[in-house]
């Protein structure tokens, strides 16, 4: 008996969006002020919870993830080249280039496919300035190694946290690990501000800095003290994530039971392979549903399995291959590393539809599918 394919397309995200009559609530206020942007009162509101949040003052916020980080590696100057990860968005390393800085590609590790310290460390040259890792689908980096191999080597540390709002280790924000962090409120992650992003940064003199680099570097008066760019947030993405705020214990709540569901269903079926468990003292934001499939030669591939899930309306999405390098446009980046591990990665990875109003019988119907793709191509070896 075959399996019927989704009335509705099942995208591989869908963003959570808060009460309609609650953000219109909101909206009177800023019809009544009139005030759209620049540092405006629901902006500053947004800050101080957020500020909450993840326990730190040291916060600026900014209309998008890609900008924060440019503008952060602007205000700390980093120069010459960066050592980052292949195995990413390519906001990560655009925002390098955007900065006149050279990426330093080196592989992950297998794991969860965070940089791999000991490859970091050899990568180091004369010319390196600074580190930036990722914390792909919130998977927390080897924060004390890469820690060490920076103050080591005095280069800065900084992470593209783009992932991993809500991502605690011990008990505190991982936001907080590095010189400064980059979060991303972009629509697909589980708190969003529609499009919006965030630094959070160790050395509170930053802050100054960071918010006159978004505002044209303006502080006051309409006098630029430095050459910045325009990546304020405005009163609109800073009410949705006010209004989003409230309910993130909520969407992380459902995201759990969603990957719960998928790691049960999941287990049994040999081409799948799962993430593996996390240490007991981080908590995880359930942000991303990656899986590896194995790729046989006489089983289905991961690109196979992907194009056949489509026929069923569920589009899941190779996040992230291939990586970066490998694009044409960074085919002038030379690079030594043989990125084995990353290569096998890009290779096998698959995300699956993960959002907080999923329904579990989706869930179960999206596992019934997979198991049955797979039980088919068995019964044909
Ligand atoms: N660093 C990392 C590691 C990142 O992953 C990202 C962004 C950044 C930096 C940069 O941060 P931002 O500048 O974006 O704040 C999406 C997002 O646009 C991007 O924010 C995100 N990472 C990346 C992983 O995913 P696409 O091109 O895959 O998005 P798209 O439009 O195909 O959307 C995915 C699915 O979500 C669609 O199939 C349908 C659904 N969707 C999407 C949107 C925008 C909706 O249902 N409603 C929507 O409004 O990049």
């Amino acid at each position: 008996m075959g399996m019927k394919p989704f009335e509705f397309p099942i995208y591989v995200n869908k963003p959570y969006l808060p009460p309609l009559d609650d953000f219109v609530e909101g909206l009177k206020e800023i019809w009544e002020t009139k005030w759209l942007s620049n540092n405006g009162p629901v902006l500053r509101r947004l800050e101080a919870k957020l500020a909450d949040f993840f326990q730190t003052d040291n916060i600026s916020l900014f209309n998008n993830g890609t900008l924060a980080l440019q503008v952060g590696l602007q205000g700390l100057e980093v120069r010459g080249d960066v050592i980052t990860t292949p195995f990413t968005f390519v906001a990560t390393s655009n925002a390098l280039i955007m900065n006149g800085l050279n990426p330093v590609f080196c592989d992950v590790e297998p794991d969860y496919f965070t940089l791999d310290p000991e490859k970091v460390e050899a990568s180091i040259t004369s010319n390196t300035s600074a580190i930036l890792a990722v914390h792909p689908f919130g998977y927390p980096c080897k924060l004390e190694l890469l820690e060490k191999i920076a103050q080591k080597h005095g280069l800065l540390l900084i992470y593209d946290a783009a992932h991993a709002f809500g991502v605690k280790i011990n008990g505190e924000p991982i936001a907080k690990f590095g010189d400064v962090s980059m979060l991303s409120f972009h629509a697909t992650k589980p708190f969003h501000t529609a499009e919006g992003g965030a630094l959070v940064y160790k050395n509170k003199n930053l802050k100054r800095k960071f918010d006159c680099l978004k505002n044209h570097g303006i502080e006051r008066d309409f006098e630029a003290e430095m050459v910045g760019t325009n990546a304020k947030m405005n009163e609109l993405q800073a009410l949705m994530g006010e209004k989003m705020l409230g309910h993130f214990d909520w969407i992380l709540k459902r995201r759990r039971q969603v990957q719960e569901i998928y790691r049960k269903r999941l287990a049994d079926i040999e081409e799948v392979q799962l993430m593996p468990e996390l240490p007991f003292n981080v908590e995880y934001n359930h942000s991303f549903m990656p899986i590896q499939i194995s790729n046989d030669e006489f089983g289905m591939s991961r690109d196979t399995l992907c194009e056949v899930l489509k026929r069923y309306n569920v589009f899941a999405r190779r996040y992230f291959s291939p990586l970066i390098p490998d694009l044409k446009c960074y085919s002038h980046v030379r690079v030594k590393d043989p990125l084995v591990n990353a290569r096998k990665v890009a290779s096998r990875i698959l995300a699956l539809p993960l959002y907080a109003d999923l329904g579990q019988e989706d869930v179960h119907r999206i596992c019934d599918i997979i198991d049955f793709l797979f039980k088919g191509k068995r019964l044909n070896k």
